[in-house]
């Protein structure tokens, strides 16, 4: 097998791209995929400040290192969820390569920070504990790039999870979520842009980027994630793709391309609905926004601890 750019031994294949690659040129290819992402959907404007979601896995680790390898000012933002074996490791990965890199990692602890940590919050709020975890990731992620005066939040998501996705929300032709599945969501009343940099990349490609980089990520997965949907859709569209290869590309750029333009006004709607949440002041259909809502009920409070200054 010979590297499709230069000739030399190849070292991964890339099934998807019907392509191989050595060490140094499969680097290159993961960085024009997100090169590509982000100019194809306007993701991050060259002079913009980008908030990073880190969680010490492999996708996020890798968002970060490509970013700030394209020329991005990609800060990190780790959120520690009190899950007792998973959090503390997976805080050690974010800082230890944050250290090395000599990038800025801010940290939010909710047990100690917000009063709540995520599997007795989810017991109390009698939420399932990824519903209580989406939610506070969501809003704290938005308050700290607001607050932090960050152009764009970045998330790690790449194509298997963007595609699991997708197959979910159709099985249940959920309208408002496919309306809002969209590579970049736009800033502006009370949002930061949310962008997703990997959609053009596997990961497995993230996981083979993090061992070439030299990145050392936390490998096991959160156990909360256990019996989650999303595992099961995932597993169906692996074997679909191993059986023919590009099947999960064609099922999620396809929607992109066809599908969203159809659903978007469904999600421009609920859009125009928001207002500010009388407690936390973050855009919300309801009263109260969802996530005071979960605190309240999981025992904890709402308010963001100040930012630590640059190191
Ligand atoms: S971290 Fe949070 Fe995930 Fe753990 S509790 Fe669920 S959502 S599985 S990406
Ligand atoms: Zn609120």
């Amino acid at each position: 097998m010979k590297c499709r750019s230069c000739g030399h031994p190849a070292i991964i294949d890339v099934r998807r791209h019907n392509a191989a690659f050595c060490g140094p040129c499969f680097v290159r290819h993961c960085q024009e995929q997100v090169r590509r992402a982000i100019h194809a959907f306007g993701m991050i404007g060259p002079d913009e400040r980008v908030l990073v979601a880190v969680s010490g896995g492999k996708d996020s680790l890798a968002l970060w290192d490509l970013l700030v390898s394209l020329g991005y000012q990609a800060d990190g933002l780790y959120l520690g969820l009190g899950i007792a074996g998973y959090s503390e490791p997976s805080a050690g990965a974010a800082r230890s390569y944050a250290r090395r890199r000599n990038l800025h990692l801010r940290e939010i602890d909710l047990p100690n920070d917000l009063g709540f940590d995520i599997p007795t919050g989810s017991r109390a709020a009698k939420r399932a504990p990824c519903s209580l975890c989406g939610t506070s990731k969501r809003h704290l992620f938005n308050a700290a790039a607001l607050e932090g005066g960050y152009d764009v939040v970045a998330t790690g998501h790449n194509l298997d999870d963007e595609a699991a996705v997708l197959y979910g929300n159709v099985l249940r032709w959920d309208l408002a979520y496919l309306g809002r599945q969209l590579p970049v969501l736009p800033g502006g009343d009370g949002f930061a842009r949310k962008v997703k940099p990997l959609v053009r990349l596997s990961e497995r490609d993230m996981a083979a980027y993090c061992v070439m980089q030299g990145i050392d990520y936390m490998i096991e997965e959160c156990p909360m994630a256990a019996g989650n949907r999303h595992i099961g859709y995932k597993n169906a569209l692996n074997d679909v793709e191993a059986r023919s290869p590009g099947t999960k590309a064609a099922f999620y750029f396809g929607f992109l391309e066809r599908m969203a333009p159809l659903v978007a006004s469904v999600a421009e709607e609920e859009r125009r609905e928001l207002h500010p949440c009388p407690d936390c002041a973050s855009p919300t259909v309801s009263d109260i926004c969802a996530f005071c809502r979960l605190v309240a009920k999981a025992g904890g409070h709402g308010r963001l601890p100040a930012a630590q200054e640059e190191p």
